[in-house]
């Protein structure tokens, strides 16, 4: 038999997605992590499967260590008792090898990971040309069509690859413990701001309530002194301590809710699942979540038009030829990387 050709190939794989094939759920991400030929083609036939069940992509993001991998493992397993199916992504952008870093996560997350209702896949850097952030939601998008009702996408660390990653979720769940207490003022600036819902993981220890307070206070949730220092915005007296900026709660603002849990105990996951079944409601009812993915696709086809110049320049065109050619001149001070750059594009432009 002469060998498979590569549309037959995806057929064949197309195919198996649509059986629900498990086998071929893995080598069709494979492929979409891998960016391996033919990987845009698997990721538009998934499309039109995509946005009508109502899944919910949720992002966990919060500081090394502070019950991310726990809490994933504890709501897989809320979900599992309502009878979801559950993805898990799990991604470490620190580490150059799929797998690496998060072994340990993988291992403990056996306990779930053998139930069929359950998908876990580590994601790192290697292959995610034109970024982890791309690809990652491209990846959410098999699982999605795939027909997993809950895909939670975990990060290691709160960097900004990890902060971009996560934003890729509808639902954000910012992690701290009360150790972080401390610390939120320090935070990288953005950290704060992206999550719809902040998890005080470790309550057991002391401390969780104090967080909960300065972090509800730093919301505007609760009236307190710690923006007392700064000036109204704009002249405007700041209603009710908010901070500068912040409006008052409407019926089309989302008020983060700052929610304790003892993931190691299972405690607060209940309360959890409710405030993520309620964020998702509230972004249906306010024709957010429409809104949100519509942005969102236009983002994407953005990163893929960009990632498709890409490669098309440096394999396709004599850009690499002249970038190598000039690199005497280049290293001599002749020639800047801005002179080479202009005239590698308008080589393109003339179509050499
Ligand atoms: N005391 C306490 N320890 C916890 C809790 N949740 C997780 N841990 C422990 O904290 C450590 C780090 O947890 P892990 O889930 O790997 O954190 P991650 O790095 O954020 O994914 C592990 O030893 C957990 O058993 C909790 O609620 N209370
Ligand atoms: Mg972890």
């Amino acid at each position: 038999m002469p060998p498979l050709s590569l549309d037959m190939r995806l057929d064949a794989l197309l195919d198996g997605l649509a059986r629900s094939d498990t086998a071929a759920l893995a080598r069709a991400i494979s492929l979409v992590e891998n960016q391996r030929e033919g990987f845009e083609r698997v990721l538009s036939a998934v499309h039109k499967r995509l946005g009508k069940r109502g899944t919910q992509r949720i992002g966990i993001t919060g500081p090394p260590g502070a019950g991310k991998s726990t809490l994933t493992e504890q709501l897989v397993r809320a979900y599992r008792e309502h009878g979801l199916k559950v993805a898990v992504i799990a991604v470490d952008p620190t580490s150059p090898f799929t797998g690496g870093a998060l072994l340990g996560d993988r291992i403990r997350m056996e306990s779930v990971s053998l139930d069929p209702g359950v998908f876990i896949r580590s994601m790192a850097t290697r292959g995610a040309q034109g970024g982890l952030a791309t690809t990652t939601e491209e990846v959410a998008d098999v699982l999605d069509a795939f027909g997993f009702d809950r895909i939670l996408i975990e990060t290691v660390g709160v960097g900004q690859t990890e902060l971009d990653v996560a934003a890729t979720a509808e639902t954000t769940v910012l992690v701290l413990v009360p150790e972080s207490g401390d610390g939120i003022q320090t935070l990288k600036a953005g950290v704060m701001e992206i999550a719809e819902l902040y998890v005080i993981n470790k309550s057991d220890r002391p401390g969780a309530d104090k967080l909960r307070q300065e972090i509800e206070v730093m919301l505007g949730i609760r009236k307190g002194n710690a923006f007392a220092h700064v000036p109204a915005h704009q002249g405007r007296p700041a209603p009710s301590n908010r901070p500068a900026g912040r409006q008052a709660v409407g019926p089309s603002d989302w008020e983060s809710p700052v929610l304790t849990t003892v993931a190691s105990k299972g405690e607060g996951i209940a309360d959890l699942v409710t405030a993520l079944d309620r964020h998702h409601d509230f972004l249906e009812r306010t024709g957010k979540f429409a809104e949100r993915r519509k942005r969102r696709l236009a983002a994407r086809t953005r990163a893929v038009v960009n990632r498709a110049i890409r490669q098309w320049v440096w394999d396709e065109t004599k850009a690499e030829e002249l970038v190598a050619r000039r690199l005497d001149d280049v290293s001599a001070g002749i020639r800047s990387p801005y002179d080479v750059a202009a005239e590698v594009l308008d080589q393109v432009r003339n179509g050499k």
